[in-house]
């Protein structure tokens, strides 16, 4: 893949590929793409939009005690959920290094990262662009049709929001897993909004 076209700092590419697994390094590229060209329908700030997607998952391969040391050194007191779960705490701590490793400076770009999995309330564009392209990109593998989605994703950004809401909620409860508050206070707002826009009788849970 060429990442030269997404403008990605050479220093960040080298750090992150010997923070990340391949197939997570490729899954960043893909999120970056996608995002890209979300961010060029939606007129989305591209450069924010490709770095904060470049840096979402930075902190994905690492231990748990990791994770919790950089909480610490940066004095940020993780939830409990955060604090038992990887796939939690690592948006978190992503913004972290973000921050004070790779230099972000931008609020928009480190907030689209901290929210990456959970997602909430009145996200702005570069956060919705962020979140959906993590879910949509095309490395994932999925046993059922994402069309709809991917759809919406071009289409109405609050709508893609939804849908992927309603999947990972119906795949926490299916695997017993515990919900971050955020995710459920997400969930919710994107409902109502789909409501509001579309009606009640839309396909959903
Ligand atoms: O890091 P990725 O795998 O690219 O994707 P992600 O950051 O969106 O999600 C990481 C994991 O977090 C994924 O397995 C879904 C899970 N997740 C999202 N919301 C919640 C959650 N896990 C729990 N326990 N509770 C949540 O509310
Ligand atoms: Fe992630
Ligand atoms: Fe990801």
């Amino acid at each position: 893949m060429n990442v030269n076209r997404l403008k990605i700092n050479n220093e960040w590419i080298k750090r992150l590929k010997s923070e990340l697994t391949p197939s997570r390094f490729e899954h960043t590229l893909s999120v970056c793409q996608t995002a890209y060209y979300l961010a060029l329908v939606h007129k989305a700030n591209q450069k924010k939009v490709v770095k904060a997607a470049f840096l979402h998952d930075c902190t994905k391969c690492m231990s748990l005690d990791e994770h919790l040391k950089i909480c610490k050194n940066a004095a940020y007191e993780p939830t409990k959920y955060e604090s038992e779960n990887l796939g939690l705490i690592h948006s978190k701590t992503g913004a972290i290094v973000a921050r004070d490793v790779y230099g972000v400076k931008s609020k928009k770009v480190l907030n689209a990262i901290r929210f990456h999995t959970t997602g909430r309330p009145e996200m702005t564009k570069i956060e919705k662009i962020v979140f959906i392209s993590d879910f949509i990109e095309p490395t994932r593998n999925f046993k059922f049709d994402i069309t709809y989605i991917v759809d919406a994703a071009f289409n109405d950004l609050d709508l893609a929001v939804f849908y992927i809401l309603e999947i990972t909620l119906k795949h926490l409860r299916n695997k017993s897993k515990v919900f971050d508050p955020t995710t459920i206070e997400t969930y919710n707002y994107y409902k109502k909004l789909k409501e509001e826009k579309y009606g009640r009788n839309q396909k959903d849970s």
